[in-house]
C-alpha cells in the first residue's frame, strides 16, 4: 500500500526535526596534509572565530546546537579557559559539544601517551585525560572523545599486550572520574600516525577497552578510520546490537582517513550506515548516538564545506528514514534479493531535496542554506577581517 503524500510528510518532518549533528571547531581551522597546508584568509584562528563560524552554519542549517572542541587547540589552558567559552556559547548561541584530548602532539608522546612504555609519561597523558573530563564536567559536555594515536613503527619494538595493560588501567582510573551523564567514546584506527601497530586499530579493540573501562564508555566509529575492504554498517550493526554504539565521526575517502567532506566519494555508504540505525530504531533499539563530522577542509572553503556536508548528511538521514522497511523485511524474508534491492536502492536514489527544502521553509531556515551562505556576505566579510592572520605557513622539512 504506497504511502500517501502527508504520510511522507510527517515521516519527512519527523525524521528532520530528531536529526542534530555536531560540527567540529577544526573544521574551520586552516589543516592540510604533511606535504603542506594551504591558507585560506576566511579561515578561523581563534576559539571565538570558531564559535562565530559554528553559530553560522547553525543559523543556515538549523541543526547544529554544538561545536566539538580539541582540548590543546580551543582550550590551551585547560580548565582555566571554561570562562572563556561559556561566554562564546552566550554570545553565539551554540553549545561545547563533545571534548577531545589531545594526546598526539606533544614531543613527550612520541612511543605514545597512555600506552607509553614510560610511566611518567603515561601519568602525564592520563592527567590531560582527567583535566578533559573536568573541562567537560564545567562546559556541561556528555561526551569525552577519545582517539589515541599510539602505536609502533616497527615490528618487535614495542610489548603490544604490555600497551594494552597500560591503556586498560589508564581508561579505568578515566572512567572513575566522570560525571553520571558524561560517556567516553573511544576511537578506533587502523594506522596513521603509526605504521605497524596501533594500539586502539579497531572496533574489537575500541569495544573491549571501553567494556573495560565501564559502563560509561562507548565506542565511536569514524568512517574513515577503515581499511576500504571492510563493511562499517555491518560493525555499526553489530555495536547497535551489542549497546555499544557511542557515536560517529563523518568524513569521507577513496583511499585511507582522506577526511574528505561526507558523501563526496561514496554516499552510498553513510545512507547504508543510516539505514541500519532507523530499522534498529524501529526494531525498538534503545539507541544514544552523537552524530559528528571529522573532516579537514584543505581546498574547499571551509564554511561552504561545512555547510554542504551539513546538508548531505540531512538528505543521506532522511533517505534512509523513507525507506518502507516493513516492505523491505518482507522481500528479505521472502529472499526475494532484486525486489529487495531495488526497494532499497530506489530510496537512495530519490531525490529529498525538495522535501528538505520543504522542513527548512517550515522551520524559518533557509530552503538551500548552501545558495544562502554563498549569496551572503560572511565568507568575504570574515575573508576582510582575518586575512592578516593567515598568512602563509612553515614547509614540511
Ligand atoms: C584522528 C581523528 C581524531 C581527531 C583528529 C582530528 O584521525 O579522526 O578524531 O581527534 O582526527
Ligand atoms: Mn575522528
Amino acid at each position: 500500500m504506497a504511502v500517501s503524500e502527508s504520510a511522507t510528510l510527517d515521516l519527512v518532518f519527523k525524521a528532520l526535526d530528531s536529526f542534530r549533528i555536531e560540527i567540529p571547531s577544526w573544521g574551520f581551522a586552516n589543516t592540510g596534509t604533511r606535504f603542506g597546508k594551504f591558507t585560506q584568509a576566511a579561515a578561523a584562528t581563534s576559539i571565538e572565530e570558531k564559535f562565530a563560524d559554528g553559530a553560522e552554519v547553525n543559523r543556515l542549517t538549523g541543526v547544529t546546537p554544538t561545536l566539538a572542541l580539541h582540548v590543546l587547540w580551543d582550550l590551551p589552558n585547560g580548565v582555566k579557559d571554561v570562562p572563556v567559552v561559556q561566554a562564546l556559547e552566550k554570545k553565539f548561541g551554540i553549545r561545547s559539544g563533545s571534548i577531545n584530548p589531545n594526546l598526539f602532539q606533544d614531543q613527550e608522546y612520541k612511543y605514545g601517551s597512555l600506552c607509553n612504555p614510560s610511566e611518567p609519561i603515561r601519568e602525564r597523558a592520563l592527567k590531560h585525560m582527567l583535566d578533559s573530563i573536568e573541562i567537560g564536567k564545567a562546559l556541561g559536555s556528555r561526551d569525552i572523545s577519545l582517539w589515541v594515536a599510539d602505536g609502533s613503527n616497527y615490528p618487535g619494538t614495542q610489548s603490544i599486550r604490555k600497551r594494552i595493560g597500560w591503556l586498560e588501567e589508564a581508561l579505568r582510573i578515566s572512567h572513575e572520574h566522570l560525571a553520571p551523564n558524561q560517556r567516553i567514546l573511544v576511537e578506533y584506527k587502523p594506522f596513521e600516525p603509526a605504521f605497524y601497530h596501533t594500539d586502539v586499530a579497531d572496533w574489537g579493540m575500541s569495544y573491549h577497552f571501553a567494556q573495560y573501562a565501564g559502563p560509561q564508555a562507548r565506542v565511536l566509529v569514524d568512517t574513515g578510520h577503515h581499511y576500504t575492504s571492510q563493511n562499517i554498517e555491518q560493525i555499526v550493526a553489530w555495536l547497535m546490537h551489542t549497546g555499544m554504539l557511542g557515536g560517529f565521526h563523518f568524513n569521507d575517502r577513496r583511499y585511507a582517513d582522506d577526511d574528505l567532506t561526507l558523501g563526496s566519494i561514496d554516499p552510498y555508504q553513510i545512507f547504508r550506515i543510516f539505514h541500519e540505525i532507523h530499522a534498529a530504531t524501529a526494531d525498538g533499539l534503545k539507541l544514544d548516538i552523537a552524530y559528528m563530522i571529522d573532516q579537514s577542509h584543505n581546498l574547499k572553503g571551509k564554511m561552504e564545506a561545512m555547510v554542504q556536508t551539513v546538508v548531505t548528511a540531512q538528505e543521506l538521514y532522511l533517505k534512509a528514514a523513507l525507506v518502507d522497511r516493513e516492505k523491505l523485511a518482507e522481500y528479505q524474508q521472502s529472499c526475494d534479493l532484486v525486489a529487495a534491492e531495488q526497494l532499497f536502492r530506489g530510496a537512495f536514489w530519490q531525490d529529498v531535496r525538495p522535501l528538505a527544502a520543504a522542513w527548512r521553509e517550515a522551520r524559518g531556515l533557509p530552503a538551500d542554506p548552501l545558495a544562502a551562505l554563498r549569496s551572503s556576505d560572511y565568507v568575504e566579510r570574515t575573508s576582510n577581517e582575518r586575512r592578516s592572520r593567515n598568512t602563509a605557513v612553515s614547509s614540511y622539512a
